[in-house]
């Protein structure tokens, strides 16, 4: 993560999200018997230079809510588990078919498919046991594993997907474009939040507050992912640009134009901010974060 991002964290936020990367790479050590080549794959994609983004909002809202960040870490860990599975079988040919990934091959090109796939299938329960174990106690666990398990199942997360695949050729509208990005981007973030709020303990009211203020971040950051793809540089994200329009794409620039995805964006952010008024200073980070991901350039 951009060091310019973390200065807008508290220390305590801070010093967990540190532990981020050495958390993910000891629960992917081979100690239980992983095959070698299994987990390297596992570990290749896992450990690769992703922004750590979601990881980040875990600890920050906890930290929001006035909880000690370190104490969801196994969280914040587990959501980088999914959205990684999710990276490297969107990579896949039956997929999105992409070769460049968090500025390396993608997990198939430099294993195989077969291996890819088994990678993305291993992190999926990996993040749901270091959720049930490293949570405390049992009963935020068990709330947590639920909340984890529908995001990332076939009403969010894969649901979201399958959508966007369906719909890569058909007539697009507005509507149709927010329902699958609010299950593909923007539910990640959201649960992301509420985890981190979970394990702080906070109560209904602010637990919703966080999951629209995540809804909404995740549609801006999608329309600012869909900008990137149109006019970043590849070298400067780590990922193939172009693809969206060659492959007529969905997206918010190919539906709306730029310059009214860029104000929409902007309109969600404003939204997005309002949701945290009231958890005022110790949500500031939070809400510094929102504009900053939606004005980023790479
Ligand atoms: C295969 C079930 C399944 C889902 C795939 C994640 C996803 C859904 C597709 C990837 C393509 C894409 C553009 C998704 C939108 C979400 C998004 C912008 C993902 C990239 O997240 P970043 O930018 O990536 O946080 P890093 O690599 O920094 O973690």
């Amino acid at each position: 993560m951009l060091q310019q991002v973390l200065e807008m964290f508290p220390p305590p936020v801070r010093l967990a999200f540190a532990e981020v990367d050495r958390w993910l790479d000891q629960y992917t050590q081979a100690a239980d018997g992983f095959p070698e080549r299994l987990r390297e794959a596992m570990r290749y994609s896992l450990l690769a230079p992703g922004k750590r983004l979601r990881p980040l909002l875990v600890l920050a809202a906890s930290d929001a809510c006035g909880g000690e960040p370190a104490r969801a870490l196994p969280a914040a860990c587990a959501v980088e588990m999914i959205h990684t599975y999710s990276l490297i079988h969107d990579d896949l040919p039956a997929m999105d078919d992409d070769e460049l990934r968090r500025g390396r091959p993608t997990c198939h090109i430099q294993f195989d498919e077969a291996t890819a796939i088994l990678a993305g299938d291993a992190l999926i329960p990996l993040a749901f046991e270091v959720i049930a174990t490293g949570l405390e106690p049992a009963e935020l666990a068990r709330r947590a594993v639920r909340e984890l398990a529908r995001t990332a199942g076939a009403t969010q997360l894969v649901g979201g997907q399958a959508d966007d695949l369906q719909h890569q050729f058909a007539d697009p509208n507005r509507e149709m474009l927010q329902a699958i990005h609010l299950r593909k981007t923007a539910a990640m973030m959201a649960v992301s939040l509420k985890l981190g709020g979970l394990v702080a303990g906070a109560g209904p009211s602010v637990l919703d507050r966080l999951e629209n203020f995540g809804e909404k971040l995740g549609l801006a950051f999608q329309i600012a992912d869909d900008l990137l793809d149109l006019r970043g540089e590849q070298a400067k994200i780590g990922k193939k640009t172009g693809k969206d329009e060659s492959r007529g794409k969905l997206t918010y620039p190919g539906l709306l134009g730029v310059e009214q995805s860029v104000s929409l964006a902007g309109e969600l952010v404003a939204a997005a901010q309002s949701e945290l008024a009231a958890l005022g200073d110790r949500a500031a980070g939070l809400r510094q974060l929102a504009s900053f991901f939606v004005d980023r350039t790479h």
